[in-house]
């Protein structure tokens, strides 16, 4: 009997033909890119001899008496931002001035010659421990460009430039991001020259030869600058995500700095041949470096919830930057502000109409559960919905069974298997139909639609066109 049971079986499945998951559509995110897009939020701390110059481009030549914070906090800087749901904090070690946070062995152009802490002091240390203690990746600025080394634009400071990055790296273990900003040569102090220089921004940092270094250090690392490798910049300094935007970019020619490539990073290319997704950056007030003038001019909760639907919400990631004052602290306004940004996110976000609600799809891969339209719905972003290859578009309904108050869609690809839809629309039934009320081109790794807001029982999304068979693994409604 016991046989007879266990042919039938082996049979059953010999006659069952599995349904295969659909083949990537390269590029695809690697494991640190894959972690680095589910960050959403991230800060930036731009601190340095500027909050205390009142500038924002220091010369170089600022004597490093100037950098005294009377009540320098890191701690602070690290709870608030936590509080506000921040994942990582990238530091400004050094600017474009030269000035070093860090008691580099290199110069004396340092927090060592500076008054606080009586020269002791090592605010890249005291930033790294307080983002440990707090849960908050530690990221590192450190500006190529340098207007205070005698040797910037010659290959000695390329050699200088090297040496710091070694030693940050040695000495402050798990930076999880290296931001290299593209502002690059002109005029500067330069050691007491007091000239312009300008370097082949193309040729002259030799960045293989600079990354692959940290890499051996940190193999993990994310890199930004303008075109990459690992995450390229938004080509504005808004906060501002293209509507289009794909992660993908083909990098070949591109470099940080090469003018006239903003609208191409803004959008990246569909058949891009790098990952390459965008970060974007912006500050809450007007400058990058704390101001006091600006502290009535601190942006507000909703602009900031703007500019994360802008950002995040059209699937790259909010780079958020707070600098301290002169004070070493986060300013009350700021932090206000941020306070009230998390109060909005959390009310705007608050419970997910679409969260185990009846979905269904008339054609789903294999027509295999494995692949059905409920994976949508299921809080698990490790499952989806994915049609057959040789179908680029589809849709899928959601039914709630109640009528509910619908302001956001949020869509998320799978994007394991790499960026696909071209092209979605979103129907609301209404008075006995399907409505039209949101339409889009790119997802990614999320993508949030703002909506008339509309009370439904029942939201239809199409995928109306599709690089490949489209692989979506949630929708959530707010
Ligand atoms: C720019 C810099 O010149 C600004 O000072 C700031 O650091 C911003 C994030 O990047 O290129």
């Amino acid at each position: 009997m016991k046989k007879i049971f266990f042919a039938i079986i082996v049979f059953y499945s010999c006659t069952q033909k599995e349904t295969l998951p659909p083949s990537p559509v390269l590029p695809v995110p690697d494991n640190a890119q894959l972690a680095w897009h589910n960050m959403e939020l991230n800060a930036f701390v731009h601190f340095t001899i500027n909050t205390f110059t009142d500038k924002e481009w220091g010369y170089g030549d600022e004597g490093e008496k100037i950098f005294n914070p009377t009540e320098c906090n890191p701690i602070q800087w690290a709870s608030v931002l936590k509080e506000a749901g921040f994942k990582g904090l990238i530091l400004t070690c050094k600017h474009h001035d030269g000035f070093c946070l860090w008691p580099s062995q290199f110069t004396e152009h340092s927090v060592k010659n500076s008054p606080w802490k009586n020269g002791q002091g090592d605010l890249v240390k005291e930033v790294a421990e307080a983002c440990k203690q707090a849960g908050l990746k530690f990221g590192i600025y450190l500006s190529p460009w340098d207007r205070n080394h005698k040797d910037y634009g010659s290959p000695a400071y390329i050699k200088y430039y090297r040496n710091q990055l070694k030693e940050l790296f040695e000495k402050y273990p798990d930076v999880f991001e290296m931001w290299f900003d593209g502002a690059n040569g002109g005029d500067g102090f330069y050691g007491g020259k007091r000239e312009t220089r300008n370097i082949d921004g193309k040729n002259y940092y030799d960045w293989p030869a600079t990354l692959s270094m940290v890499k051996k250090i940190d193999t993990g690392v994310i890199f930004f600058s303008d075109a990459g490798p690992s995450v390229r910049w938004a080509g504005n300094e808004k906060g501002i995500a293209g509507e289009t935007n794909w992660n993908t970019l083909t990098p070949d020619t591109l470099y940080a700095g090469k003018p006239g490539i903003e609208k191409l990073l803004n959008e990246g290319n569909e058949n891009g041949s790098h990952w390459i997704p965008q970060e974007c950056d912006v500050s809450i007030r007007p400058g990058w470096f704390y101001h006091a003038n600006e502290d009535s001019l601190v942006k507000t909760p909703e602009q900031l919830f703007d500019i994360y639907l802008k950002s995040a919400g059209r699937g790259s990631l909010m780079l958020l930057n707070i600098p301290p004052d002169r004070r070493g602290l986060f300013h009350e306004n700021d932090i206000e502000s941020l306070r009230g940004f998390r109060k909005l996110l959390d009310e705007k976000f608050k419970t997910d109409q679409a969260l185990h609600a009846s979905a269904s799809a008339k054609y789903y891969r294999g027509g295999s559960e494995r692949y059905s339209a409920k994976n949508l719905v299921d809080g698990n972003d490790e499952t989806y919905w994915a049609t057959d290859d040789d179908q680029p578009i589809g849709s899928f309904e959601i039914d709630f069974r109640k009528n509910v108050n619908v302001n956001y869609v949020i869509l998320k690809e799978y994007i394991k298997l790499g960026q696909r839809i071209k092209h979605f629309s979103i129907d609301v039934w209404k008075e006995g139909q399907w409505q039209n009320t949101a339409n889009g081109t790119t997802i990614g790794h999320k993508r949030i639609l703002k909506i008339d807001p509309v009370t439904t029982n029942k939201i239809k999304i199409e995928i109306l066109d599709s690089k490949a068979c489209p692989v979506i693994s949630a929708v959530e409604v707010y």
